[in-house]
């Protein structure tokens, strides 16, 4: 439950609210900034669509990765990060023993492939079409996942308490098999009942057994397969999902991550311009005023 002493506090409404109080937040969140918002959503409804489409209804959207030119640098990229990484020392200080974020944020700017696919115009179009707001870029990383003794956190299935909607953008730099810990996700209905059903609060862990039995053992689940290169564009909080579960302890996993949140999100305070992670790339010459809404500068 919400403590009252902690009713306003967006971390508290993140993980303990109801949809409505969550829901209420946010609208509270659009009026503090409405000329921003306001600005985001009419640029929104006026970008190109881009190859691809993520439906309301689907919550997610997966395709090749032919159709940004990027991807192909950001998988060699990650490859090298990982070829010199001291995995043994971020496994010691990463607070998930089964997956390690290999970039730390100073060490790339906007001519890394990681960000130039993150503001690539399309990858933007589909995120933002689908939230009805051109969203910010709330972090780049790539992500190292190996087998672990237990299940646990992210293991489990939840749906991420960040905001309402957002959206994850994936690129697989491995080949990834239903072996090699998938990335698991149910359609936002089914999502949407088991978390009626259970009364669901975001970032709780739900075991497969209680989600089977109330979907009668008809979950649509979803894995997130493919060839190095295939790109995922994922609601992780309309769509319960969960990833990173080996069968062979001599398996490993290779993704890189952006993740787009709204200016309502419970995660950034309503005036994100001074606070969003990558604010100050926003102000280098000549970036175009999408591309500086992602960044967070304006
Ligand atoms: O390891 C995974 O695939 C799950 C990651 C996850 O839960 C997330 O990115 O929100
Ligand atoms: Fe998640």
């Amino acid at each position: 439950m919400l403590d009252e002493d902690k009713a306003d506090d967006p971390s508290q409404i993140a993980r303990w609210g109801s949809d409505e109080t969550r829901h209420e937040f946010r609208a509270g969140i659009e009026q503090q900034i409405a000329a921003q918002m306001a600005s985001r959503r009419e640029t929104a409804a006026h970008l190109k669509p881009s190859p691809v489409e993520m439906s309301r209804e689907a919550g997610f959207a997966f395709c090749s990765g032919d159709l940004f030119p990027e991807v192909s640098e950001v998988v060699a990229s990650a490859r090298s990060l990982l070829a010199a990484a001291n995995i043994e020392k971020l496994k010691e200080n990463s607070n998930k023993p089964f997956m390690m974020r290999l970039l730390k944020k100073k060490s790339f700017g906007l001519d890394s492939p990681f960000m130039r696919l993150a503001l690539n115009p399309d990858v933007i179009a589909t995120a933002s079409r689908y939230l009805g707001v051109v969203p910010i870029l709330q972090f780049v990383n790539v992500y190292y996942s190996a087998p672990s003794e237990d299940l646990s956190k992210s293991q489990l299935y939840h749906c991420d308490s960040d905001d309402v909607e957002q959206v994850k953008l994936w690129v697989l730099c491995d080949d990834v098999t239903p072996e090699t810990g998938p990335l698991t996700l149910l359609p936002p209905t089914e999502s949407d009942l088991v978390r009626k059903k259970t009364g669901y609060r975001y970032d709780t862990l739900l075991q497969d057994e209680e989600v089977s039995e109330i979907l009668g053992g008809r979950n649509r689940e979803q894995q997130f397969v493919g060839p190095a290169g295939t790109t995922g564009f994922i609601d992780t909080s309309r769509c319960l999902h969960f990833g990173s579960r080996f069968t062979d302890p001599s398996m490993s996993r290779l993704i890189f991550m952006a993740h787009y949140v709204t200016p309502m999100s419970f995660i950034i305070p309503p005036q994100y311009w001074e606070h969003a992670r990558y604010r100050e790339l926003g102000a280098a010459p000549g970036l175009d005023e999408v591309s500086r809404m992602i960044l967070g500068t304006i």
